[in-house]
């Protein structure tokens, strides 16, 4: 815990490059991340706040200049910055992107530095994989940086597998049973394999079910974001930053020897749950440190 705080004091912020096509769903996205239902605040590099009323059409200008710095009040910890426009085809983009990476590695503090590239690839199009993007995935661009590849809009191929289900001859019910199966056939054969075989594919990749709806989450690309972080250092960045998944929290307090062997974390439970390293048994006993660890990391103890 001592270790997370003075991380804290080093590094405020966690850093994010956002990637992906208009309309990918990548400020749905980090609002659910943020869990805010405003949109972002716009920030120069050098940190000036950009009234984005001023110019009629800077609002999206601002947002989608890869330079300018997003950030949600809800979430102050979380920077990103929001490439878009990628698809177009120009090479001016990917060495846009380059230069911004190049960039911000050379940054000789933690929180100047790029942290994690969350590539969005909306699922529902029929266009699976851009030349743009085979490139990007084909490039060294991205050098130490981790880069999620998520597809967004599950719901959206979900639709589609239905109709071509129906088309295939099902009746409605039958289909409605199988269709998210044939949508995730779908995914794997058009999204994932292509995507996987190219020559810099991402760590991971992750697939968003319908996040416009209050009930969906992002808990599996925080946790492959954080299993995608090698260095130690960033991946305690990263936890003490959330303030919306608890079991990540828990899991990496669990993962770590300190929270694993000290008596007190174990007082209020028994100490099985705790080796047999089951979330579920250990919740109660860790829950209570562990907002604890949260709070303290966060600054609001
Ligand atoms: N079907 C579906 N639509 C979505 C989803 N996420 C966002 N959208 C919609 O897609 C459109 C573009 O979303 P937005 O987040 O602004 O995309 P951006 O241009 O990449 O920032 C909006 O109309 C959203 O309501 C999703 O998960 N599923
Ligand atoms: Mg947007």
């Amino acid at each position: 815990m001592d270790k997370a705080i003075d991380l804290r004091s080093r590094c405020r912020h966690f850093r994010v490059l956002v990637i992906g096509r208009a309309n990918a769903g990548k400020t749905t996205l980090l609002k659910k991340v943020c869990n805010s239902i405003e949109d972002p605040e716009i920030f120069s590099p050098t940190g000036q706040k950009i009234d984005v009323a001023i110019v009629e059409g800077s609002a999206e200008r601002g947002r989608h200049d890869i330079e300018n710095q997003l950030v949600f009040k809800s979430n102050p910890q979380f920077i990103f910055h929001d490439l878009c426009g990628f698809e177009s085809g120009s090479g001016d983009e990917t060495e846009k992107v380059k230069a911004f990476i190049a960039k911000r590695a050379g940054s000789n503090t933690l929180s100047g530095q790029l942290h994690a590239i969350w590539y969005c690839l909306p699922a529902d199009t029929n266009r699976p994989l851009l030349e743009t993007e085979k490139n990007f995935f084909n490039t060294d661009i991205t050098g130490n940086v981790p880069v999620i590849a998520i597809f967004t809009k599950f719901d959206g191929l979900i639709t589609k597998a239905f109709s071509l289900l129906i088309d295939d001859g099902y009746i409605r019910r039958e289909a409605l049973t199988i269709r998210r199966g044939k949508a995730q056939e779908m995914l794997t054969t058009n999204f994932i394999e292509p995507l996987m075989s190219t020559q810099f594919a991402p760590s991971d990749h992750v697939r968003l079910d319908d996040m416009r709806k209050e009930t969906s989450d992002c808990n599996e690309l925080i946790e492959k974001t954080a299993n995608a972080l090698t260095d130690d250092t960033l991946r305690l960045l990263f936890v003490s930053v959330q303030q919306n998944n608890i079991n990540l929290c828990i899991r990496y307090a669990m993962e770590r020897w300190e929270y694993y062997s000290d008596p007190e974390a174990c007082s209020s439970a028994n100490n099985s749950g705790l080796k047999s390293k089951s979330i579920g048994m250990c919740r109660k006993c860790l829950g209570i440190h562990v907002m604890t660890l949260c709070q303290r990391s966060s600054g609001s103890l």
